[in-house]
Parts: C-alpha cells; sequence; structure tokens
C-alpha cells in the first residue's frame, strides 16, 4: 500500500483548514473548534484509506464516512471538496437560506456525505448497520465513524459500543475526537468521560490513544487497524486540542460556535499562511 508522505498529509491538513474558514467565514461563524482538530485525521484518511468515487458519491462498494459529530460538518465538506466531490466554491455557501450545504451533515444535499447526523450519538449506530451490512452482503467495505467526547455521554452510544463487539464489526474503524471540551466547557464539569481507551478495550473493542493532530501517528493507527483485522472492532483515541490549527482559536475561552469578524479571519488567516510558508504552499 502506497502512503502519502508526513508533508503531503500536513499540505492536506492546511488545505483542510483553509477550507473551513471558507466556509465559516462565508456563513459569518460557525463550529470552528470542533472542526479544526479534526484537520489531521481527515487528511489521512482521504488521503489514504476512504476508498470512494468522487464522480460516483453512492458507488456500492464505497467505504463508508459517518460523521457522528454533525455539527463538525464545514471540516467533512472540506474535505470532500478537495477529493473533488463538488467544487470548493460551494463551501462558500455555508447554512445559507436554501444552501446545499447545510451546517450540520446532510445526505440528502452533499455528495459524498454517508449520513445525515447531528443530533448527537446517532452516527456509530448508524456505522454499526453499514459495517453489519457490509459483512452480510459480504463486500470489503469498511466503515469509517467520527465521534465526540462530550457526545459520548449519550446513551446510544454505548449501545453501539457493545453491539459493534458482539457482531465482530473489524470492518468498522472509529476516531474519538478527544479534545476535553464540549458545548458547554470542560467533560470534566460537563459529564467525565474517565479514560476513553480503557472503556472501548472493557466493551471489546480494539483501542488505541493517538496524538490526534500529527499526521504519522494517525496514519500508523489507521493502517493498523485496516490491515490487520482481527474480529474486533478498532476506535482511535485521537488526543486533541479543540480549536488546533491557529493559536487564537484555541485560546478562546469558549471555541465551539463563534461569529466570525473580519478581524478574526485576519489572524487566523496570518497564521495559516504561516503554515503554508513551512509547508512551502502558496497560501492567499
Ligand atoms: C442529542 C443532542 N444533544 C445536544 C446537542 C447540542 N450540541 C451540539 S454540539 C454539542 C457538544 C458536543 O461535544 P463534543 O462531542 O465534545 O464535540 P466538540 O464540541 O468537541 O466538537 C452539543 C451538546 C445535539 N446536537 N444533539
Ligand atoms: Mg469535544
Amino acid at each position: 500500500m502506497s502512503l502519502s508522505s508526513k508533508r503531503e498529509l500536513e499540505q492536506m491538513a492546511l488545505n483542510i483548514r483553509l477550507g473551513i474558514i471558507r466556509a465559516i467565514t462565508s456563513n459569518h461563524g460557525g463550529h470552528i473548534g470542533g472542526s479544526f482538530d479534526l484537520a489531521e485525521m481527515l487528511a489521512v484518511v482521504y488521503s489514504d484509506f476512504m476508498r470512494v468515487n468522487p464522480e460516483k458519491p453512492d458507488w456500492d462498494q464505497r467505504d463508508f464516512m459517518i460523521f457522528s459529530k454533525g455539527h463538525a460538518g464545514p471540516a467533512l465538506y472540506a474535505a470532500l471538496a478537495l477529493k473533488g466531490f463538488f467544487p470548493e466554491e460551494r463551501l462558500e455557501n455555508l447554512n445559507n437560506p436554501n444552501s446545499l450545504l447545510p451546517g450540520h451533515c446532510d445526505r440528502n444535499h452533499v455528495p459524498g456525505v454517508d449520513a445525515t447526523t447531528g443530533s448527537l450519538g446517532q452516527g456509530l449506530s448508524i456505522a454499526c448497520g453499514a459495517a453489519l451490512a457490509g459483512k452480510l452482503r459480504g463486500t470489503d467495505q469498511r466503515v469509517f465513524c467520527v465521534t465526540g467526547d462530550g457526545e459520548s455521554a449519550e446513551g446510544q452510544i454505548w449501545e453501539a459500543a457493545q453491539f459493534a463487539a458482539h457482531y465482530s464489526l473489524d470492518n468498522l474503524i472509529a476516531f474519538l475526537d478527544w479534545n476535553k471540551m464540549q458545548i458547554d466547557g470542560s467533560n470534566d464539569e460537563v459529564m467525565r468521560l474517565g479514560d476513553p481507551v480503557r472503556k472501548y478495550q472493557a466493551f471489546g473493542w480494539n483501542a488505541c490513544l493517538v496524538k490526534g493532530n500529527e499526521v504519522m501517528a494517525i496514519q500508523r493507527a489507521v493502517r493498523r487497524a485496516v490491515e490487520e483485522p482481527n474480529g474486533k472492532p478498532s476506535m482511535i483515541v485521537l488526543d486533541t486540542v479543540k480549536g488546533e490549527g491557529a493559536r487564537c482559536i484555541v485560546e478562546m475561552a469558549n471555541n465551539h460556535c463563534i461569529g466570525f469578524s473580519d478581524e478574526l479571519c485576519g489572524k487566523v488567516m496570518e497564521e495559516l499562511r504561516e503554515q503554508g510558508r513551512k509547508l512551502g504552499m502558496e497560501v492567499e
């Protein structure tokens, strides 16, 4: 299997953040914190592992991406636009009236989106259904799923965790964006999650902790999950920082869903331009 280099993946992650900014700026705000911190994971999965065909988004042998933390739609949309599912200009139509790019992931409007999400807690169950269907049909399709740590307060997540282990869904590769924050503050204040790796292991999953904003660490973990199926579903816990990618966003007391002024956009772009220079990329 030929995999992307660190530099290529970091460039892709930067392009994803630029796409997120393009979308969120057009809507004068949005869910930046929990979108930005997924850029490295999306860069790895869409560059190296997702078997999809942007020309035929409904290809019946494709891998699935179930974005359970649907409020991070701008991150998934940016990756899909870069992959060629729709023109990048469409990113500038986030959440406008009659938009073809609703703020939360919407499979009815956006090519490449496999499940409509936003009501938290449901995506892992949808992913289990898709993974079980793949097994029953005898295909080698993989199902990727992205969950949140605040989202994990939903009981349905743990029903799905039990189900996936029971049905030996080793074609299911899930991520947990462990940024320790949710909408109203930290998980420790709102609902303690404890150690998610040990929890998923106790539920019968392969579970590991990786530096969630380091492309090579993520690439290694996903590679292991896809190349060494062992009868168990895999949970890759991404140790992330909410808003990673721009210091001015990380440092905000709450960066969950914020208004986006020209001034803030300018500050973020300055940081992204600096990262572009280091990666040998021209960022406008
Ligand atoms: C069932 C349900 N309850 C509440 C919400 C409101 N809500 C939107 S995002 C969010 C926080 C989710 O936290 P987390 O999963 O940690 O995602 P992050 O904020 O880190 O991106 C909440 C509670 C929702 N979308 N769905
Ligand atoms: Mg969180």
